[in-house]
């Protein structure tokens, strides 16, 4: 077995076999059906996966989204070479399992779940049945692919139930990892759900799970203890169900941060943020970025902007909001709905205030490359970030890593898991409290340069400890050779064992997402989060 200390060595990873939905890379064909080019997919995941499996050896098997007839047959397709890095094996999905499994599933039901949304989520039998048939044709297709030193890494909700499909098809032996890159619910919210069950035990055939925060992870052994009665040893962080044992480990991801830094020291990339700031008829610019998804808070933004606009007339002229948003999962009601909805709102904003050439809010809609990205992060005054619910969000800390000249302010949501680490460097709104925001972002506008510079000082130094590679180090560490968690991690889930104890666990859960929670305890679960990271630092 690989041991940690052979992780140091970038050369010596062991070969991964991961899986997630997504796909990596978009394929574009000529009509002669052959590979045009391949263009990286946009999102979190990817983001953070690519770099990854570019520098280990190792496939990533995916979801083909070119659709295929009816009556064919299930297709797996080889993607590689063609400038695609790595070999990706595509799992081929049939329209009508696209609707069900992706679509319905997957978005309309696990998704606003996780994020506990609860009026989104639509648990429908049909969408359940085709989420376990994709769920099994994923671990067929990993079964068939796996070499008996490989790592199998499984990523995020939609695959909730490969780790334990995995059990029944692989070696005892054989190492499966999980990821969970959003949020999860607590056990009163889970337990209303119908196939809660059957999903953490999904969840416990794998080794062990990674989660983004304390407070994630402590939900999940929650829900193990309460609504599967397993043995849950929380202050060691382990769950045995039958005979299978899983750790759980706080595992916040990060970024690449050398290269966010390295681009926005590249002249090109500085000279494109000059112009964009010359090209705006405004004096301060407030920037968001995300995926056009109703739990990015996009509309309560706009909101809280309107309201800013209303009460301090002076702000007029002076500063513009630009807000990129890239539409994603289009075929799903609720996000046609929110996004007409957000659109309505930016139009009426716009028309309330915009005079002259100036207008209050930019709104767009295309994806930016990684230097387009880096010069409007370098352009940004302030990088409004506020989430009503996030599980970690990465455009944060590729903010702080872009921001190499130390300028700029971070206004950033409670509710974002992001917050247990930056929480205490940034300005911390609530996203469910108006008030919040028009004066975080109040606040971010009028600071010092002093302060501004004094505080991302702070931010970078975190994102530059929190990377990428610390996380995989982390990740793989934890798969291959799991051992009793560091004091951090143990404090923070004996803390919760102390609550449940004194009868008041839920109540303790509930209250990590208030407003009203206490300064102390939310600080103390960044302090954890932040130091269970620092215990095995990057190099
Ligand atoms: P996402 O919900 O996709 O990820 P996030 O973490 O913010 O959210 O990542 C978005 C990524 O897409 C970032 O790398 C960002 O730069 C990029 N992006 C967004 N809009 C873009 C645009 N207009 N142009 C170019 N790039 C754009 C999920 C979870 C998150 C978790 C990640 C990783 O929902 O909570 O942080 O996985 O675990």
């Amino acid at each position: 077995m690989t041991s940690p200390d052979v992780l140091q060595s970038e050369t010596e990873y062991p070969r991964l076999l991961l899986a997630s939905n997504r796909e990596p890379f978009r394929v574009i064909r000529g009509t002669d059906g052959d590979v045009r080019h391949c263009i990286r997919s946009m999102g979190g995941l990817t983001s953070a996966l690519c770099p990854v499996l570019e520098r280990c050896e190792g496939v990533w098997v995916s979801w083909n989204p070119e659709p295929f007839a009816p009556d064919d047959e299930i297709q797996v397709r080889e993607q590689d070479g063609d400038g695609i890095p790595f070999p990706v094996i595509q799992v081929g999905l049939r329209n009508s399992e696209v609707r069900s499994y992706y679509n319905g599933f997957c978005n309309r039901a696990l998704w606003p779940l996780c994020h506990t949304i609860l009026r989104c989520v639509t648990p429908r039998l049909d969408y359940w049945q085709d989420f376990r048939l994709i769920n099994e044709r994923f671990a067929d297709e990993i079964a068939t692919q796996s070499r008996r030193s490989d790592v199998i890494w499984i990523h995020d909700y939609h695959l909730m139930l490969v780790p334990a499909a995995m059990r029944r098809r692989i070696d005892p032996k054989h190492r499966v990892g999980y990821f969970h890159h959003v949020p999860f619910p607590n056990a009163r919210v889970l337990k209303a759900f119908p196939w809660h069950r059957q999903l953490i035990k999904g969840l416990l055939g794998a080794d062990s799970i990674g989660f983004h925060t304390p407070e994630y992870a402590s939900n999940f052994i929650e829900c193990c203890q309460e609504l599967l009665s397993c043995d849950t040893r929380t202050e060691q962080g382990t769950i045995v169900h039958g005979k299978h044992k899983t750790v759980v480990r706080v595992r916040p991801i990060g970024v690449d941060a050398k290269a966010f830094a390295s681009l926005a020291d590249e002249p090109e990339v500085r000279k494109h943020a000059i112009e964009i700031r010359r090209t705006l008829p405004c004096e301060r610019l407030v920037l968001s970025v995300d995926r056009l998804d109703y739990t990015k808070g996009i509309l309560e933004r706009v909101e809280a902007i309107r309201s800013l606009f209303s009460r301090l007339p002076q702000c007029r002229g002076v500063v513009t909001f630009m807000q990129v948003a890239v539409p994603t999962r289009p075929d799903v009601p609720e996000y046609q709905q929110y996004r007409l909805k957000l659109e309505e709102a930016i139009n009426a904003l716009n028309g309330e205030f915009g005079h002259g050439d100036w207008k209050p809010f930019i709104y767009r809609t295309e994806p930016l490359n990684r230097k387009e990205l880096v010069a409007h992060y370098l352009a940004a005054d302030v990088a409004c970030v506020t989430p009503i619910a996030d599980g970690m969000n990465l455009v944060a800390s590729e903010y702080c890593a872009s921001r190499t000249d130390e300028d700029g302010v971070l206004v950033l949501s409670n509710q974002a898991g992001a917050s247990a680490i930056l929480g205490e460097f940034a300005i911390s709104v609530d996203i469910r409290h108006q008030e919040s925001v028009v004066t975080g972002i109040l606040q971010a506008l009028t600071m010092s340069e002093a302060e501004q510079s004094s505080r991302m000082q702070k931010l970078r130094s975190l994102v530059m400890k929190n990377t990428t590679d610390v996380w995989l180090r982390n990740c793989l560490h934890d798969i291959l050779e799991p051992d009793p968690v560091e004091g951090e991690q143990v404090a923070v889930f004996a803390q919760r064992e102390q609550s449940r104890r004194n009868g008041n666990g839920r109540a303790h859960a509930g209250k990590s997402r208030h407003p009203a929670h206490s300064h102390g305890a939310a600080a103390k679960r960044r302090h954890h989060a932040g130091n269970g990271n620092a215990q095995r630092p990057a190099h």
